[in-house]
């Protein structure tokens, strides 16, 4: 980049981005609480067919994480990078979601930082401890904190069978120290215990379908799924094609890739399989196996595969 004087800087040099999706109220809204709730982003159609694959797909399964919470307790998450040719591809590039996301992050044009189906079963005792995203995703070289999260409901979540919880306007806080918490990693909790006093905790109980977006500083956490149903939930990230770490630096599933996005009505039109593509998936996963070996842990997390046996 150049050099300039103060004196240069014009006090305003372009128009604002024009907005795709969403009305000045819901930018607004997104920047003073650091989240945006869009219920009913997917119809029962469209969220259906996330539902069938993550009831039925056996490859999920067999392909699950799990990821320690400071208790060490299992929280089970199926998570990728790149953009498979499957339904979970096409929800990750679908127009209105890549849409609301950049006009939330300035109109900018984004890309596919990772995605992470996170599942619940009945009675699991596994928490996401206070953590902003960005908190880890700036170890990986993320330039800017330019970046969000889709969250979207695939099964009804409530404070019972352990939805996540947001802290409203802890976005503006900046990024946070984070620290090994027991077993796992997280915001300082003296910190937070600070921040707690001052901000709103949102419970994010939502219907299938609903899609809250929350910014990579934002504080959230999840406790245990004390209900008998399962809770699972879709979380797509993007990040900023100007903030993407550079060549070579992070992990090499978080590099800037242009995003093919497809029309709204795809998941309708598309003939999409119930399964995921494996193939597809074994290509593109978020760590190859080397940087996992040689990190030993992702961020300070620890990582398993929950059934390493027959783990794809
Ligand atoms: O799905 C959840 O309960 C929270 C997941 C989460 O916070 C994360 O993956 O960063």
């Amino acid at each position: 980049m150049g050099t300039v004087t103060v004196k240069d800087i014009p006090i305003s040099t372009t128009e604002a981005p024009p907005r795709r999706r969403l009305g000045e109220a819901e930018l607004r809204a997104f920047q003073r609480d650091g989240f945006l709730l869009k219920p009913a982003l997917f119809d029962s159609t469209e969220i259906g067919l996330l539902q069938r694959l993550t009831q039925e797909d056996a490859a999920v399964e067999r392909a699950m994480g799990c990821v320690a919470d400071s208790r060490g307790n299992a929280n089970e998450i199926f998570g990728f990078a790149g953009t498979p040719p499957d339904v979970l591809g096409a929800f990750i590039r679908v127009a209105r979601l890549v849409e609301m996301a950049s006009d939330l992050l300035d109109g900018q044009t984004l890309y596919h930082w990772h995605s992470k189906l996170t599942f619940k079963p009945p009675g699991s005792q596994g928490r996401w401890d206070w953590h902003q995203d960005y908190g880890s995703w700036y170890k990986d070289g993320a330039i800017f904190p330019d970046s969000l999260t889709a969250m979207i409901a695939v099964t009804p979540i409530d404070r019972e069978n352990g939805c996540v919880e947001l802290l409203r306007g802890s976005h503006l806080c900046g990024r946070l120290d984070h620290v090994t918490i027991g077993e796992a990693n997280g915001a300082d909790p003296e910190r937070v215990a600070r921040i707690l006093e001052r901000c709103d905790r949102v419970l994010c109980e939502l219907d299938p379908g609903d899609c809250v977006f929350f910014h990579s500083n934002t504080l959230h956490a999840s406790g245990p799924n004390d209900s008998t149903r399962l809770r699972t939930i879709f979380h797509v990230s993007y990040n900023a094609k100007a903030s993407a770490p550079p060549q070579g630096h992070g992990l090499a599933g978080h590099q800037y890739a242009p995003l093919a996005i497809l029309p709204d009505d795809i998941l309708k039109t598309g003939d999409w399989s119930a399964r995921i593509d494996l193939e597809a998936h074994r290509a593109m996963r978020l760590a190859r196996e080397e940087e996992r070996t040689k990190l030993g842990d992702l961020y300070g997390y620890t990582v398993t595969r929950k059934h390493p046996e027959e783990a794809i």
